[in-house]
């Protein structure tokens, strides 16, 4: 059921002539979708107001396997957080549908099409029963992409010295900034946790420092593998975060460079150990 609630004209200045959807929920709704909502990355630099807007206007959306939540090529109508589920990522390329990635259990879809007014990128399919929550397209226009306009505003001058990005063109880096999160930490509370293969349980070294530019967490998303390291906050952190989709469909480009540094990976090892764990296979 949805209810309209009165439009309240202090609220803000433009856009606010459509009425505020709220979709009332049970605790125990309440409950799972901020569970869902909480590594949302597209929620993280909104504040507390707009946050709770946006879960008044988010409704549940059961699915069954094979059932097509988005199909490439179609108008944008809702946005998706994912509850639980398997959902393929399908793309059409050269005439033939190509599965490009997955979601497995978490993450979030369908922004695109809402952000930039373009026909859906790509077909996501449920493999199995699943569980998301949609947001409509003009609660999305009202909270998130207003928010993109703060977003790049606040980021748009650190991103641009990020070397990294350097090499793309100032409208890819706003896309970066368009579907980055913000998240903060404390002093020395674990960012990435190593995925141990075999049985070392030596203590752990310190390998290298990033500071304020810098990357890291891109080794398991370039080559596939588990978490190579484990990093530590050092004081007070806050760091722009992307999810590995987004990484795929914009970072592309970046990944030359990645692999230059994957080489320095190596040598700090080798330096380190006398050998060096093969990172890229
Ligand atoms: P949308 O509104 O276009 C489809 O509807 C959604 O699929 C899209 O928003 C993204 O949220 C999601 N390229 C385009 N869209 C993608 C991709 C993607 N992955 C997820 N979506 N690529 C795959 C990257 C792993 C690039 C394929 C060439």
């Amino acid at each position: 059921s949805v209810c309209a609630e009165a439009y309240n004209p202090d609220d803000d200045e433009d856009e606010d002539f459509e009425p505020r959807v709220v979709h009332p929920k049970s605790d125990e709704q309440r409950r799972r979708l901020q569970d869902a909502c909480r590594d949302t990355l597209l929620f993280k630099t909104l504040d507390q107001e707009q946050f709770s807007e946006v879960l008044d206007g988010m409704f549940e959306v059961l699915v069954k396997p094979q059932e097509h939540i988005i199909d490439q090529g179609d108008d944008g109508d809702n946005f998706y957080v994912i509850e639980r589920g398997v959902y393929d990522i399908i793309v059409l390329i050269n005439g033939v549908n190509k599965c490009v990635g997955k979601y497995d259990n978490k993450g979030s879809f369908g922004e695109l099409a809402l952000m930039y007014n373009t026909p859906r990128a790509a077909t996501i399919v449920a493999t199995q029963e699943g569980a998301l929550w949609g947001l409509d397209r003009a609660t999305f226009h009202r909270l998130i992409v207003k928010n993109n306009a703060k977003k790049r505003k606040m980021y748009e001058a650190f991103i641009e010295c990020v070397p990294l990005l350097k090499s793309l063109e100032l409208t890819e880096r706003m896309k970066i900034v368009d579907v980055v999160g913000m998240k903060a930490f404390k002093d020395g509370e674990r960012i990435i946790t190593q995925t141990k293969a075999g049985q070392q349980d030596n203590a752990e070294v310190e390998i290298a420092r990033c500071s304020r530019g810098q990357y890291f967490g891109e080794l398991a998303l370039v080559t596939n593998k588990p978490r190579a390291a484990s990093v530590y906050a050092v004081g007070e952190t806050k760091c722009l975060v992307i999810d590995i989709q987004a990484f795929e469909r914009l970072l592309g480009s970046c990944k030359e460079i990645m692999k230059r540094n994957i080489s320095q990976y190596e040598d700090q090892l080798v330096a380190l150990f006398g050998s060096s764990v093969d990172l890229k296979r």
